[in-house]
């Protein structure tokens, strides 16, 4: 997709600002998800760009939670479509969930690009064109959702999400699952599982742990989502940014 040399060092991150960039061209990214990039990039540089041992616990609790709920939602962003369209659907066919796509700077334009792009990546059904509905306490823009979508979700995935929404989102009862590269971030600290890692290792890594889980009982489900401590894989993450991958513990 990209003429980046594999043999450069920062090849991966080359080629994710590529599907960034590409996203901006496509009107699928925002001009905003350049600087969210930027910033996503200098804390996976710190975490060694590698998923640490928390994160991967996390990934697990994450999938547990998804195969427990009666309606899991991944909602996807600008950021999100532009970075890993193919590992959204295949998630969503793991688990059973439904894909919305939910925007911080909606606009119709952006959203039907979107679902247009999701859609090209072998989605069925993408959710969050009708937004018949609104999350409670934000202003009207960033409020909409659909009915059947992530207003009645009892499990919602919100990657690279703003802190404002994952509040909100949790304030109306709903498990949120955030992935997010930093651990000090509003979004990761409200919610009940936070998964601080890449969303390009992130999201195969959930739907890895989804198909390993998923002849497992209910308890078997239960007992992994209970034995999950946000605050140690929130500490962990954060150990591992200030001091490195041989301090950290893990
Ligand atoms: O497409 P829209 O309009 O919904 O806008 C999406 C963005 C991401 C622009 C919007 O939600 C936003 O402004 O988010 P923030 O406040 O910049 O937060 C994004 C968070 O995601 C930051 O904490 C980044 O560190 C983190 N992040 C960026 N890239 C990645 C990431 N986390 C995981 N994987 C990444 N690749």
């Amino acid at each position: 997709e990209v003429d980046v040399p594999e043999d450069h060092p920062r090849y991966q991150s080359l080629v994710t600002r590529h599907r960034i960039e590409d996203g901006v061209e496509k009107g699928i990214t925002s001009t905003q998800g350049l600087i969210a990039e930027g910033r996503g990039e200098a804390f996976d540089y710190l975490l060694g760009e590698e998923t640490i041992p928390s994160a991967d616990r996390a990934a697990r609790a994450a999938a547990a939670h998804f195969l427990l709920a009666e309606h899991p939602v991944i909602s996807v962003n600008g950021n999100v479509a532009a970075l890993v369209p193919e590992e959204v659907v295949a998630l969503a066919g793991a688990t059973g969930a439904d894909i919305e796509v939910n925007l911080f700077g909606r606009t119709a334009e952006r959203v039907q690009a979107i679902a247009d792009h999701l859609r090209e990546h072998g989605a069925t059904e993408v959710k969050g064109l009708t937004a018949d509905a609104r999350i409670p306490g934000l202003s009207h823009e960033r409020a909409k959702v659909d009915a059947d979508g992530i207003y009645d979700a009892d499990v919602v995935l919100v990657p690279l999400e703003d802190g404002d929404r994952a509040e909100a989102l949790g304030e109306m009862g709903k498990t949120e699952i955030v992935i997010d590269l930093n651990p000090l971030s509003r979004s990761a600290r409200t919610a009940a599982v936070p998964i601080v890692d890449n969303i390009l290792r992130a999201l195969p890594n959930v739907t890895r742990h989804a198909r390993d889980l998923a002849g497992s009982s209910r308890e078997e489900l239960e007992a992994i989502v209970a034995e999950f401590d946000r605050d140690a894989a929130l500490e962990a993450a954060e150990r591992r940014l200030r001091e490195g991958a041989l301090a950290d513990g893990e």
